[in-house]
């Protein structure tokens, strides 16, 4: 049996129940057989493939707090510290009640290969809880926060592991992580990213998920003869990375006509207008139907669907697995020639698997929203540096860094004779510096 099956099986073997795991290990490694073939023979005697699947540490805590009715409410709370080859771990917290083992450990696995593509000195690691914070008060929002914290705090710091944002922790959620941090340690030091800017956080991290992806979307068009300019684009999800995608892709002469939450879906032929989604989700933290309230001209659909809206291009920008096999079949169906993922993992595997085999322009999530992470990478830098660098400055950091990522994967998927497959190249490109550095630490 080849090392690459073999792995897979004890994977799926020793992690019973973690389909969404399974799934990205399979994926990741169906991908790098190529590579693995050709050293197999060392990879095998240093136990690298052994070693790449296994987090390092899987940290898992309870957590206490009281709500607005004086009861004790107990919620689950964890962090994956996947891998510390390249740097400490660094990687989101999501707070949202399908939270759980399978899905951090999917999302630190992918996170350490996205952190490696940004050439950055950053791990792999990932955190969260089944908390909902949908309908809870600020004060409940900050108990919890503050008891999650009470925990975590002796397991992360400045070097040794950085959490951020994700699904359900905003600037909101990180001011609270920061502030029950700095109480129980006494430092003040960038242990978060995502901070407000009047403490320590970093010009463009708010938008840097959304406005990265269209950078490295841009360059992916410009690369193969297209450009943005006058398509129509559906964005789906109406949180941090959707509503700052969306921004950029207007800027660049894109067209959005959708967005998504997990109740529906809104279609505006006319373009969305951006200002009445920001008020909904960013000021009065609502459904995306109230957007017909302010745009009657807009249709509010229940439930899922938005991928059978024509378009050009869709950028998936709401979570794992919301882009099946149907839903692609539908979208190229209609002419979609380009999906760029904001989310990790949106697009289920029968569904990549056929953007490849029909060659349309597909950038995987690892590669096309590492500018998030990338953009947390340099806030980090400041902190060290206690500085803080101008929007511009910031901003064309991240530009290289997703122009460098985009030549990183088109490079290594020409090197493996698959050129244009980005998923192949994103994977080998990160793979690499990462097995390098593991290899050069010996046993560990
Ligand atoms: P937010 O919490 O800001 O927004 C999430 C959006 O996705 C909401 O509109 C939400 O709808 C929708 N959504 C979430 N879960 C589901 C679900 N199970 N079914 C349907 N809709 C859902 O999160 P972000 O924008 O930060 O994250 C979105 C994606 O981008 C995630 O996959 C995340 O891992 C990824 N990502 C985020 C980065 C960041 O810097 N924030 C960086 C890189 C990747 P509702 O409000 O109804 O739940
Ligand atoms: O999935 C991701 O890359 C994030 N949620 C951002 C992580 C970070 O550390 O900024």
């Amino acid at each position: 049996m080849s090392y690459v099956d073999e792995i897979y099986e004890r994977v799926v073997t020793q992690n019973p129940g973690e389909p969404e795991f399974h799934q990205a290990v399979k994926e990741v490694l169906d991908s790098l057989r190529l590579v693995i073939d050709a050293n197999e023979e060392k990879y095998r005697k240093a136990g690298i493939l052994e070693r790449f699947t296994e987090p390092e540490r899987v940290i898992s805590f309870r957590v206490p707090w009281v709500d607005d009715n004086g009861r004790v409410q107990v919620n689950k709370g964890y962090r994956v510290q996947f891998n510390s080859a390249i740097g400490a771990y660094k990687g989101g917290l999501r707070f949202h009640p399908s939270v759980n083992v399978s899905i951090l450990k999917f999302l630190g696995f992918e996170q350490t290969l996205k952190n490696s593509l940004t050439g950055l000195p950053m791990g792999g690691g990932k955190g969260g809880s089944n908390f909902d914070p949908k309908g809870k008060s600020d004060r409940e929002v900050m108990a919890f926060c503050q008891s999650f914290m009470t925990e975590l705090y002796r397991h992360i710091g400045k070097d040794t592991d950085v959490p951020a944002g994700d699904i359900g922790v905003g600037g909101r959620e990180i001011g609270f992580l920061f502030g029950q941090y700095k109480r129980m340690t006494g430092l003040y030091e960038g242990v978060l990213t995502g901070k407000g800017l009047n403490f320590g956080g970093s010009l463009v991290r708010t938008q840097a998920t959304g406005y990265g992806l269209i950078y490295i979307l841009d360059e992916m068009l410009k690369n193969n003869g297209k450009e943005l300019t006058g398509k129509t684009v559906l964005v789906s999800g109406s949180g941090n990375v959707a509503i700052y995608a969306a921004e950029k892709a207007i800027e660049l002469g894109g067209k959005v006509v959708a967005f998504s939450d997990s109740n529906g879906y809104i279609y505006d032929k006319d373009g969305i207008k951006l200002d009445v989604v920001k008020e909904i989700k960013e000021v009065r933290r609502g459904r995306i139907k109230e957007y017909v309230d302010a745009v009657p001209t807009a249709v509010f659909t229940e439930g899922k669907g938005i991928w059978t809206i024509p378009c050009d291009i869709a950028l998936p920008c709401a979570t794992q697995n919301e882009l099946d096999l149907e839903d692609a079949k539908t979208l190229l169906a209609n002419g979609c020639f380009a999906v760029a993922e904001g989310a990790n993992m949106p697009s289920t595997r029968e569904a990549t698997d056929l953007f490849v085999e029909k060659k349309i322009l597909f950038m995987p999530g690892k590669a096309a929203n590492a500018g998030g992470v990338a953009t947390s990478g340099l806030e980090q830098s400041q902190n060290a540096l206690r500085m803080s660098w101008t929007f511009e400055e910031v901003d064309e950091k991240l530009h290289k860094i997703m122009v460098d990522i985009f030549a990183k994967a088109a490079d290594a998927a020409e090197r493996y004779g698959v050129p244009g497959n980005y998923v192949t190249g994103a994977n080998i490109a990160g793979f690499e510096k990462v097995v390098d550095a593991m290899l050069a630490q010996g046993v560990c």
